[in-house]
């Protein structure tokens, strides 16, 4: 259970000029069993693919493959997880390196003072090809989270394998000679990737909340920020709360599908492709009355890694919009940010 210190809720709770987002119309979408039947079929989700990510930076894929059953597995594990005491949720953050944001967390989110209705596990994955990933061992204190530990890992695994098929689609879509150039810094030994497991309990009392609010109080989950990663691949359960912003700066809201995954295109891809595929900003909103359970890898490059516009994308005599830097420098950078930051603005090219 999240609980909250006096005066914390004012800072979660939405001003009331947030009124309830309308869905997402024409939801952009990929199936890759399409994706996956031959060159017409792969050219043609290549195509919808780039054209998702640049209008939004965001669409859902279907077809994927992840056995239902992992998926299921997952979703009952966290939920167990969560219903723990909060002394053993915290144990288990105890285990992680202390300033290293990896391991169990509630309310708080990042280190510069954002606050948010949600608990989560952030844990730090490696990327050795297909092998074993190394969620931190010490973050799991008994042996039934051990069992959770190996589950995340099989999930990973998994859904890093369907990401990298997203990636290529990307390239394709883009039509760069180098089909490989996104995967290739995903799948690399050092790459910084990251799983998140995020909670949302409902609040009921938000019902009376939004009538003292004049209909419009909300309790914000996760406040609007765009990912710092190349990809963020998103799992939840049917509850609903995911909006994302739309080029003109309107919220809308993500029907949940609990069948599906949802892609992000994150801000690192957005310099790579020199400003083509939009970062995505996105939010979660707190339900009334269900708890909202999230799963989402981060594919992220080496920390050595050097990111600027691909020559390929900025064209014969273009304009790079992003000053070359590493992966290391973009996230020290990220992490003095507030959540909603423009994190980006401080690597344009003037
Ligand atoms: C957003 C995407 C990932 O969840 C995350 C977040 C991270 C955190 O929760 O510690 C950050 C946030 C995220 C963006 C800016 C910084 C870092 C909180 C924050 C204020 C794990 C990530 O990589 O960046």
């Amino acid at each position: 259970m999240v609980v909250l210190a006096k005066g914390e809720l004012e800072q979660i709770a939405l001003p009331a000029v947030h009124k309830t987002a309308p869905p997402l119309a024409n939801m952009p979408e990929v199936d890759l069993a399409v994706a996956g039947s031959g060159s017409d079929g792969r050219a043609a989700a290549g195509r919808a693919v780039a054209a998702a990510c640049e209008e939004h930076g965001f669409f859902k894929v279907t077809g994927h493959r992840v056995p239902a059953e992992l998926l299921a597995r997952v979703e009952n594990a966290a939920a167990a997880f969560f219903a723990l005491s909060q002394r053993d949720k915290e144990a288990a953050m105890s285990a992680a390196t202390p300033g290293s944001p990896f391991g169990y967390a509630s309310k708080r989110i990042g280190n510069n003072g954002d606050l948010g209705w949600v608990e989560y596990l952030l844990l730090g994955v490696t990327a050795s090809t297909g092998g074993p990933l190394s969620v931190p061992e010490g973050v799991v204190p008994s042996a039934s989270l051990c069992s959770f530990r190996d589950l995340l890992n099989e999930y990973t695994v998994a859904v890093r394998r369907m990401t990298c098929q997203v990636l290529e689609l990307m390239a394709e879509g883009l039509r760069m000679e180098d089909r490989d150039a996104f995967t290739r810094l995903v799948l690399h030994k050092e790459s910084d990737s990251m799983l998140r497991v995020n909670h949302y309990p409902p609040r009921p009392e938000l019902k009376l909340l939004q009538q003292q609010h004049g209909g419009g109080g909300r309790v914000t989950g996760f406040g609007e920020h765009t990912d710092p990663q190349i990809i963020s691949v998103l799992r939840s359960n049917a509850t609903s709360g995911l909006e994302i912003a739309l080029r003109d700066g309107a919220w809308v809201s993500v029907p949940p599908d609990q069948t599906s995954f949802f892609v992000n295109v994150g801000d690192a891809l957005q310099v790579l492709t020199n400003g083509r595929f939009r970062s995505v900003r996105h939010r979660v909103m707190v339900n009334s009355v269900r708890p909202r359970v999230s799963v989402i890898f981060f594919g992220g490059p080496a920390p050595r890694e050097t990111l600027a516009p691909l020559r390929q994308l900025v064209g014969e005599g273009g304009r790079s919009r992003y000053r070359e830097f590493t992966w290391r420098e973009y996230k020290a950078s990220a992490y003095r940010t507030k959540l909603a930051a423009n994190r980006l603005g401080h690597f344009e090219t003037t």
